[in-house]
């Protein structure tokens, strides 16, 4: 059974109602237990309502801080608002735990989009830990697509470990890079290029246009050293060049993921993709669950003192886990 208050959320939601999706938001990031389980049910709610085969497309973007993000994401998403999408912006950001949220500074960045009504803006919510940003944002990307948002784009800062989360709950990759002074690849993280579909470097635009132009050769130069990847459509992935502030490049860039999309759909890879991150999303979750109820079931101190042990060499790390999960069988045996 469904409590009524929840089945007027999910109700909310379905109906596009724009309070009970920040609500139900609200709901996913809390922490408390009581809010989790409500949270579950609703998800389960909504799943079992949802049409299945929604057309969604979920994009990561990544860029170091002052790349362009925000404006990037109001350019293209009002392009693609305008090719008839409902575009939803969520920002995975664990180091926010000062800010409590990149987007909601920025908000003016993002002044057109905020105030479409085909658009849904939800700053990141403050600090945790990485796999606890992770799992709020894949749950508010259901909630968002329940919703009828159609476009999700999951925005966050390039910190390194991020990225792979996004590109974890993501069906395509953006990467925004600058123009560069010399001709060194800006110490962009190999495992970062491999997992993005398109490399933009922004700022494409007046004393900066060449610089942009010779960073885009060195990238397109860099990704044809790379083995291919599965899923690839034919001249992906690609390099090019875009100013988020002059609009030029974003139509372009519209017609390269509505392409990628559609060759990844009509080959079966994106299902396929959709379907390991699910099993992915579980290993997660249940690693995350199995943590809690061990910290649930054995007592802080004694974990403190394996550590302890550990630390100054008295025990060895394996015969420490021993330890503590025998006293976690025995919590469990005991009730
Ligand atoms: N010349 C030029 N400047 C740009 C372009 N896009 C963004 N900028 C400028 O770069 C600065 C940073 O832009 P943002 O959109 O806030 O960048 P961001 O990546 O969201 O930054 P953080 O949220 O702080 O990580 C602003 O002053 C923008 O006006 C562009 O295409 N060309
Ligand atoms: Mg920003």
């Amino acid at each position: 059974m469904i409590p009524p208050d929840i089945q007027t959320l999910a109700d909310g939601i379905l109906g596009g109602e724009r309070r009970a999706l920040a609500r139900a938001i609200t709901l996913v990031e809390s922490a408390r237990p009581d809010h989790r389980e409500r949270a579950q049910t609703l998800l389960a709610a909504l799943a079992g309502a949802a049409p299945a085969a929604a057309p969604g497309i979920r994009i990561g973007l990544s860029g170091t801080p002052g790349v362009g993000k925000s404006t990037f994401v109001e350019a293209f998403g009002t392009e693609m608002i305008g090719r008839g999408h409902r575009l939803a912006v969520l920002a995975v950001d664990p180091s926010s735990t000062v800010t409590g949220g990149s987007i909601l500074g920025d908000k003016t960045r993002m002044d057109t989009l905020a105030r479409n009504p085909a658009a849904f803006i939800r700053p990141s919510p403050s600090g945790g830990s990485l796999g606890g940003v992770a799992r709020r944002t894949r749950e508010t990307i259901a909630l968002c697509e329940a919703a009828g948002f159609d476009m999700v784009i999951v925005e966050t800062v390039g910190v390194g470990q991020s990225e792979v989360a996004v590109a974890r709950m993501t069906d395509i990759f953006l990467l925004l890079l600058a123009p560069a002074g010399g001709d060194e690849l800006q110490g962009v993280k190999r495992g970062i290029m491999e997992i993005a579909d398109l490399i933009v470097v922004n700022k494409a635009d007046g004393d900066l246009a060449a610089a942009a132009r010779r960073t885009r050769a060195d990238y397109a130069a860099a990704l044809r050293l790379m083995r291919r990847r599965e899923g690839d459509a034919a001249g992906f992935p690609r390099a090019l060049t875009a100013s988020a502030v002059e609009g030029t490049g974003i139509g372009e860039i519209a017609d390269l993921v509505a392409e990628l999309d559609a060759a990844r759909r009509s080959g079966g890879f994106h299902a396929a993709r959709r379907r390991e991150q699910a099993v992915t999303w579980l290993e997660t979750a249940l690693e995350a669950r199995l943590r809690e109820a061990f910290d649930a079931a054995v007592p802080r101190d004694a974990l403190d003192r394996v550590r302890e042990g550990v630390r100054d060499g008295t025990v060895p790390p394996e015969a420490g886990a021993e330890e503590l999960l025998a006293r976690y069988r025995a919590a469990m045996r005991g009730g």
